[in-house]
């Protein structure tokens, strides 16, 4: 009843009577008036007047399904499953892979309590500030190739972000997006696969939304940053998610039809390693070079400074002067 009393709030620009609420769903204005009350205290901010009735005035930044609203035709967010807590959108997301959940199921949460990067590295998400999802996607695609998903990825985020509030970022490779020379967002993408053929994929995002400097960890302070930080004021993050689900769907698209070199060229405008001096760090080995470019299948390729060429699939690459790495 709550819902259908939302649903119609949200489908009238003015006011909507008590009396006509309580006739059109057969139940007692009294009853009207208690779902409306509990709508409030989820954070709808719904106004009445004993004259007119009710009328909607703002909705709650939740981010679950009853708030998104994802095009027509669109697979990705298509389905969504959202928590108040989780220990990680990436776990929940792997099991409901493995039962054979749909293509393109968002599984979002307000607050993480045990959000990972890579390699077992904390993911800070335990606050309602932020976006923490995964999506399960079920891509043609050889396991090998799977490393322009992530970049494909990168490029949503970024191209979502600038398409809903405005703001460019760029990406450190492979996953890192960075705002104001610190991390906004990260992501970390898992894969079951069998010899030859992948199962499914998880593709976890993590963006900084509506944090105050104050709010990460010490150790983080001076590597994060926010949207709110860097923009001066709060963000929608139920109209943030659309806007990136919808530019995850395009490019993802764009991906199935093949063209990764379009991928490719729009990461590389968005890179902030492309040109760089990196440093890469693999499997206790470290050397120096200068990021060249981006392989067509994701890989980076490095110039190291006896004039060889390295293409880098794994390991960890500093990009020197930015963030403090080096
Ligand atoms: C990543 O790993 O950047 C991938 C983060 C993916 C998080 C999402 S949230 C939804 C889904 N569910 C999960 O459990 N995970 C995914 P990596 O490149 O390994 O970076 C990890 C490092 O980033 C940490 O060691 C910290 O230094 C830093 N870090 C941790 N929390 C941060 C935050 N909120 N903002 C910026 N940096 C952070």
């Amino acid at each position: 009843m709550k819902s259908q009393i939302l649903h119609k709030l949200r489908n009238e620009k003015g006011y909507l009577s008590g009396e006509e609420l309580s006739n059109s769903l057969g139940v007692s204005r009294t009853a009207v008036w208690k779902h409306i009350n509990e709508l409030r205290k989820e954070g709808y901010i719904i106004e009445s007047s004993s004259k007119k009735g009710y009328k909607l005035i703002a909705l709650p930044d939740i981010v679950d399904g009853r708030e998104i609203v994802i095009p027509e035709g669109q697979k990705i967010g298509k389905q969504i499953i959202h928590f108040e807590e989780i220990d990680s959108t990436s776990n929940y997301a792997k099991k409901i892979g493995n039962e054979g959940c749909r293509h393109g199921t968002v599984v979002v949460a307000e607050k993480q309590t045990l959000g990972r990067g890579r390699i077992g590295r904390p993911w800070q998400s335990g606050s309602n500030h932020g976006l923490w999802f995964s999506t399960v996607l079920r891509p043609e695609l050889e396991p090998e190739q799977v490393q322009i998903v992530t970049l494909a990825a990168s490029v949503a985020v970024i191209e979502g972000i600038a398409r809903g509030e405005g703001i460019n970022c760029g990406i450190k490779w492979p996953n890192d997006i960075i705002l104001d020379n610190s991390k906004l967002a990260g992501i970390l993408t898992e894969l079951s696969a069998e010899p030859g053929h992948v199962n499914y994929l998880v593709v976890g995002i993590g963006i900084n939304i509506n944090q105050d400097l104050k709010d990460f960890d010490p150790e983080l302070q001076n590597k994060a940053t926010s949207l709110k930080i860097h923009a001066g004021k709060k963000i929608s993050r139920v109209r943030l998610l659309e806007s990136i689900l919808t530019s995850f769907e395009e490019i993802y698209n764009i991906m199935l039809e093949g063209n990764t070199g379009e991928i490719i060229n729009r990461w590389n405008k968005y890179s902030v390693t492309i040109g760089k001096e990196v440093k890469i760090v693999y499997r206790d080995i470290e050397y120096i070079g200068t990021a060249k470019s981006i392989a067509s299948d994701g890989k980076l390729v490095v110039r190291c400074k006896d004039g060889t060429e390295k293409e880098i699939s794994a390991g960890e690459v500093q990009v020197r002067g930015l963030l403090g790495y080096v």
